[in-house]
């Protein structure tokens, strides 16, 4: 396992590598329109960070308590752009990232319950303004490695001084349960290389079984305390 994981990361370092040249060649040609881009995403994330916030808002007041308990957001770092680019093996333009590219901009809502994270994206798919693109419900289909999660792709339209854009921006709705499993387990494993054994593997699937088995027994407890 060890020699898997030394080659893993010799591999690695020359793609780094060689990322990093391209970095370098591709941002002084197309530093200007790429910047456009990525502050279009910025709005984009805030357009749909305020829809959320509202959201919180209204059912705050209407059930005394918040669904909402929070939300991160991130752009796509520029290596990670590129790097999914070159495996799908697309252009390395401007235009292909906006084409081809769902989630640059990236919005994760931690929820309290199951049922806000069916509730808060029934109630954001339904604004006149939001298109639908794409859903993932990993909830009712969990990963093999046992990872949950509600992903949403939409478009959302930013108004600009002259014209009207519809940003793409994915969206990860979760328990909190949810998300420490996913968080701890991006920090073991996610796109490190490692290799794990079967027995890790097994233990993975059984902290998320237990992940599972608290959101269902915290939903009863929900419902019986009648909020
Ligand atoms: P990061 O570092 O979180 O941004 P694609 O998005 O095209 O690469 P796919 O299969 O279409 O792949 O997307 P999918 O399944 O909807 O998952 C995309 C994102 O969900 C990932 O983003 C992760 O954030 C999260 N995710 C998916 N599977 C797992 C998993 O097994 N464990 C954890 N912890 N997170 C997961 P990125 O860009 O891959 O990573």
């Amino acid at each position: 396992m060890y020699e898997e994981n030394n080659q893993k990361k010799i591999n690695l370092e020359a793609g780094l590598r060689e990322t990093s040249q391209e970095l370098i060649d591709w941002t002084q040609n197309k530093g200007m329109e790429f910047r456009r881009l990525m502050s279009y995403y910025k709005c984009a994330i805030r357009e749909v960070e305020t829809k959320f916030q509202v959201l919180d808002e209204e059912y705050s007041l209407q059930n005394d308590r918040n669904p909402i308990s929070g939300i991160k957001s991130r752009l796509k770092s520029v290596p990670s752009i590129i790097e999914k680019l070159k495996r799908r093996e697309l252009d390395l333009t401007v235009e292909s990232i906006e084409k081809n590219l769902n989630d640059v901009a990236g919005i994760r809502v931690i929820c309290s319950f199951v049922q806000d994270v069916y509730k808060l994206s029934e109630a954001l798919l339904k604004q006149d303004d939001i298109k639908l693109i794409e859903k993932k419900d990993y909830i009712k289909n969990p990963k093999p490695n046992g990872y949950r999660s509600l992903h949403l792709i939409i478009e959302v339209p930013i108004f600009l001084e002259k014209e009207k854009r519809h940003m793409k921006v994915e969206i990860q709705l979760r328990t909190i349960a949810m998300d420490c499993w996913a968080t701890l387990e991006h920090q073991l494993r996610y796109k490190k290389g490692i290799v794990f054994s079967d027995d890790m593997q097994d233990a993975l699937l059984n902290c998320a079984k237990i992940s599972m088995e608290m959101d269902s027994k915290m939903d009863v407890l929900r419902e019986q305390a009648n909020i």
